[in-house]
């Protein structure tokens, strides 16, 4: 840590009314009082303003409005001090029936956004996933490391990798004044139900079974929502500009042990779930070193008791369903057009 912190007044979260953009909107409000958010998100069916309802306006501004449409980035990134960007397509099953919008939403919507920050010279985060690295099998002791080579599977993962490189490429070519992080499977409140804990809980609370792909021994790094926005505030006040730093919680679990724990939470026989079509492709573990982050800025997680967390998550959907029904027939109905 080279001892300088970067004190930005006004910033720009992209996709704050999307799951983990919204609960980096909270994440803000509640720990730095003197922070303006403007959030810009387009409202796709990921986006929920519900997400970010009942924040004190004089803090959170939320403007509807596309990352690719670049007049409209050029008007709010003019008058930023950073801009936090998390709008994307985020989920792999829909990258594989259509991959177009993520090509440029992803792709396209970071181009937008980094080239009006060189313009303004505004600090500029990217938030990215590890599965830009590809997987890793199950029996190999090694975790993604910054060092790790680039081997995206999927048209998602893909196309986020092609969005890292682009904001590597402006830090390099025109000094952009950016980091980038790269984090592990998030679970919290306000994830959309075509994700997997969420899916498996409400299909539970709806009296539907749950839906497990393949032989259910892929491996995700879970690591709490929370947790992931403190480390995207470190990075961007206290990062070195041009890094990239690995976030994760040391949160690697089978997706058959996460619904088994799932179902013995809700009461059920925990064998009482469908096994489904496999993902094509499907990365088989994801697991993050994530030793640069702590060393160099002294982050770490707090929630790791992750029975507790997902005790919580589901007790969050159990008390707001009026949030996600209206998105569970839709979701469910195209699961059942893709046999999953
Ligand atoms: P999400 O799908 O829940 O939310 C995405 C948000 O972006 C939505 O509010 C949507 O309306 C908005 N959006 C989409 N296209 C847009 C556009 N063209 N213009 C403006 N807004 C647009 O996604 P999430 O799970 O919250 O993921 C957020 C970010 O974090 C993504 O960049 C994702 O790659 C990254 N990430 C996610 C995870 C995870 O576990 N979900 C893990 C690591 C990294
Ligand atoms: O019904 C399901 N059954 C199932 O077995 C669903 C929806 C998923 N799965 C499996 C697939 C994965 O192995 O569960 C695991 C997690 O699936 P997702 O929630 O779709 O997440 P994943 O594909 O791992 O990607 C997530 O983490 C990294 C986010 O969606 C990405 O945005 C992020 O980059």
């Amino acid at each position: 840590m080279d001892g300088n912190v970067f004190e930005p007044r006004n910033i720009i979260v992209t996709g704050g009314c999307g799951f983990i953009g919204s609960n980096f909107v909270h994440y803000v409000v509640n720990n730095h009082p003197d922070v303006h958010v403007t959030v810009l998100d387009k409202l796709t069916y990921a986006g929920n303003p519900e997400n970010i309802a009942g924040l004190d306006p004089g803090r959170v501004e939320l403007v509807v409005g596309d990352i690719c449409d670049a007049a409209l980035v050029d008007r709010l990134v003019c008058r930023a001090d950073a801009v936090v960007h998390y709008a994307a397509e985020s989920h792999n099953d829909n990258s594989i029936a259509d991959p177009a919008p993520f090509v440029r939403t992803n792709v396209e919507g970071t181009f937008t956004l980094i080239e009006a920050c060189r313009r303004h010279g505004v600090r500029y985060h990217h938030v990215s996933t590890d599965e830009v690295y590809g997987d890793l099998a199950l029996d190999d002791p090694a975790r993604f490391t910054e060092e790790t080579p680039y081997r995206p599977s999927s048209p998602y993962s893909s196309t986020k990798a092609a969005s890292d490189m682009l904001v590597r490429a402006w830090v390099r070519t025109y000094g952009l004044a950016a980091t980038i992080s790269n984090c592990s499977n998030n679970y919290g409140p306000y994830q959309h139900v075509e994700k997997f804990i969420p899916r498996q809980v409400t299909n539970i609370l709806d009296g539907r079974r749950p839906k497990l792909y393949g032989d259910g021994r892929n491996v995700r790094d879970w690591i709490n929502t929370d947790d992931h926005s403190s480390a995207v505030w470190a990075i961007l006040t206290r990062g070195r500009i041009g890094e990239t730093y690995l976030v994760g919680a040391d949160g690697e679990r089978s997706n058959i042990d996460v619904l088994r724990a799932i179902l013995r939470a809700m009461g059920r026989d925990e064998d009482d779930f469908d096994w489904v079509r496999d993902r094509p492709g499907h990365d088989r573990r994801y697991a993050i070193d994530p030793t640069k982050l702590r060393r160099e800025l002294g982050w770490e997680p707090t929630h790791t008791d992750f029975a507790s967390g997902l005790e919580q998550t589901i007790a969050w959907y159990r008390d707001h369903e009026s949030w996600w029904r209206p998105a569970k027939e839709a979701t469910e109905k195209k699961y059942a057009t893709q046999g999953q």
